[in-house]
């Protein structure tokens, strides 16, 4: 996160950690996405998450210490509880080239600790959708652009944008093609606050709803370069069938 500001799990107890230390490092507990827990053993992250490039394997059966870190601010630490995820349902409709539909659902063997889901934004939700309502993303994502990651949860205020925002910034080519039915737009017209590398898959929140997962976007915090995330209520029923 960008232009963020500390925040912690015992505030938003939903905003999880997805890692694998084999892979991504033991410092930072190996963490390489974000996610948000929407039930006591159901977790969502974006799609592109376990794509080949992201996890550098096929199948994430094939990384046996994958886990969803739980209640730990501060990812240089052992606190909180690192769950074994027992399925990982990827969205057969997400499209690499352009990253349409970009949601998966992952199953735990265990349930997370208590109080620790958020509810979702579903298609009669349309006032979280609002431009210019109020929402908070969270990560433990590259603070600068520069691949400054953080240690500990940040979270950052920005704006729900028109969809004309992001197709102005995004009609196609190198710089990607948003498509609002299953993407949503949201961050500063003047840049200095967004989402960033390392907060893929975590969420975009609307007066205590999951309305948005982090999923690309043309750098970070960037002017003019808006935010894009996967439109949770456009998924909503296809999570619901995967819980
Ligand atoms: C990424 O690489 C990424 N500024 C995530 C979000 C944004 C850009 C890049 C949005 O995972």
């Amino acid at each position: 996160v960008v232009g963020g500001v500390p925040t912690t799990t015992q505030q938003e107890p939903w905003v999880v950690a997805l890692s694998s230390r084999s892979r991504f490092g033991s410092d930072r507990s190996g963490q390489f996405c974000g996610g948000v827990a929407v039930g006591s053993r159901t977790v969502v992250t974006a799609a592109h998450c376990f794509g080949r490039e992201a996890l550098g394997v096929s199948d994430w059966r094939q990384l046996p210490d994958l886990r969803v870190i739980a209640d730990r601010t501060d990812l240089s630490d052992a606190t909180g509880e690192e769950l074994r995820p027992s399925d990982v349902w990827v969205n057969p409709d997400f499209d690499q080239t352009t990253n349409a539909n970009d949601v998966a659902v992952i199953t735990l063997a265990e349930p997370l600790p208590n109080g620790a889901a958020i509810p979702m934004a579903d298609s009669s939700d349309t006032d979280s959708y609002r431009p210019g309502a109020r929402a908070e993303v969270y990560g433990w994502g590259d603070t600068t652009g520069n691949s400054d990651y953080a240690s500990t949860l940040r979270a950052a205020d920005i704006t729900v944008l028109a969809d004309s925002a992001c197709q102005q910034a995004y009609p196609g080519g190198s710089v990607g093609t948003y498509q609002p039915a299953s993407m949503m737009c949201a961050g500063e017209e003047q840049g200095g606050r967004d989402a960033c590398q390392g907060d893929s898959g975590g969420p975009l929140v609307v007066a205590g709803r999951l309305v948005g997962l982090v999923s690309w976007g043309n750098g970070c915090a960037l002017a003019d370069y808006p935010g894009v995330y996967t439109r949770v209520s456009a998924m909503e029923a296809l999570i619901a069938r995967h819980m």
